[in-house]
């Protein structure tokens, strides 16, 4: 950074409907995992952050559930929590998925951005997976929408087109100091990054309900003997089927879900973890208000 340079930094807000990788271009460009991934829409339920440190600025990503028509409490809450970053940031990524292109979805999300006056970058996602005349279709089509400031392919996944997409975010961000400290890349807790760790296995290995149905909560989290970690973490459901097939025959589903958990959570603090999971019924906990605040997803501003 030349001295007469001043730092730049400002918030980040990353939309789009589920599932085009709005959490993966979190974790790749903050290069470390925070987000939770899987294939599955509404993987995301809660506003995540994550900091991206350059020499001369700082990007502040916030990752959100993803914009869709909702139905239950707990769906219209994350809807409710992306919409509500819109007003509070420097600059939005609406993220598309190259090979979708624009879906009715999308311009819906659209829709909810018209008013916003933050400079918008559209950013399409998942170009490992396109033709090129197909992409420099789809760059037509969307300058032809004129409310893009810039259209940018990527992809996530490969980390391509990262580093530059990177600078150009800054490059929007005004003079602002340095909010956090060059080592810290999330604001969110240890417990919560475990809570996300342990529901993301569950969502990658289960079908059907059980993926939607699913919360975690760390109940406790303490040094044990010899530096390992002794974690507890409740995963809750809505119904005992759900709970047995979480389980399974002797608890082999757990330790299924159980084993990467606990490398993941081992890899990311750098200890020794022990990871007990247990699995409790709260019925219908999904529209139960009581329940979705003990669980963090509602908050008392909702
Ligand atoms: N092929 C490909 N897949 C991607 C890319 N980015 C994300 N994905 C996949 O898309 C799915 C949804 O990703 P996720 O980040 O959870 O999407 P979100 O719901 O928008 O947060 C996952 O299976 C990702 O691995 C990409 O650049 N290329
Ligand atoms: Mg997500």
């Amino acid at each position: 950074m030349k001295k007469e340079e001043k730092f730049k930094s400002g918030y980040a807000a990353i939309v789009g409907k589920p599932n085009v990788g709005k959490s993966t271009l979190l974790n790749r460009l903050v290069m470390k995992k925070i987000a939770a991934i899987s294939n599955k829409p509404q993987t995301t339920r809660n506003k995540i952050t994550g900091v991206v440190h350059f020499p001369g600025g700082q990007i502040i990503l916030l990752d959100t559930p993803g914009i869709h028509q909702a139905s239950s409490q707990l769906n219209r809450l994350m809807v409710k929590a992306s919409l509500s970053t819109y007003n509070d940031v420097d600059i939005i990524l609406f993220v598309i998925d190259a090979k979708q292109g624009f879906t009715e979805n999308d311009i819906f999300v659209m829709g909810t951005l018209e008013n916003v006056k933050s400079p918008k970058l559209l950013i399409i996602n998942k170009l490992d997976l396109v033709a090129k005349p197909d992409l420099l279709g789809l760059i037509a089509e969307a300058n032809a929408k004129s409310i893009f400031d810039e259209i940018i392919p990527v992809s996530a996944l490969r980390s391509d087109g990262l580093e530059d997409l990177g600078h150009t975010i800054l490059g929007y961000l005004p003079e602002g100091p340095q909010y956090f400290p060059e080592d810290m890349i999330t604001d969110c807790s240890e417990e919560f990054l475990v809570e996300e760790i342990v529901r993301e296995k569950i969502m990658q290995r289960t079908r059907m309900e059980i993926p939607y149905a699913v919360a975690v909560v760390v109940e406790g989290m303490s040094e044990g003997h010899g530096n390992v970690w002794v974690i507890d973490a409740l995963i809750i459901v809505e119904k005992q089927s759900q709970k047995k097939i979480l389980i399974g025959a002797k608890g082999a589903m757990l330790k299924k879900l159980g084993k990467p958990a606990r490398e993941e959570i081992e890899k990311r603090f750098g200890c020794k973890v022990y990871l007990n999971l247990f699995v409790k019924v709260k019925n219908n906990w999904r529209e139960d208000g009581r329940s979705l605040r003990e669980l963090g997803y509602l908050h008392d501003s909702n």
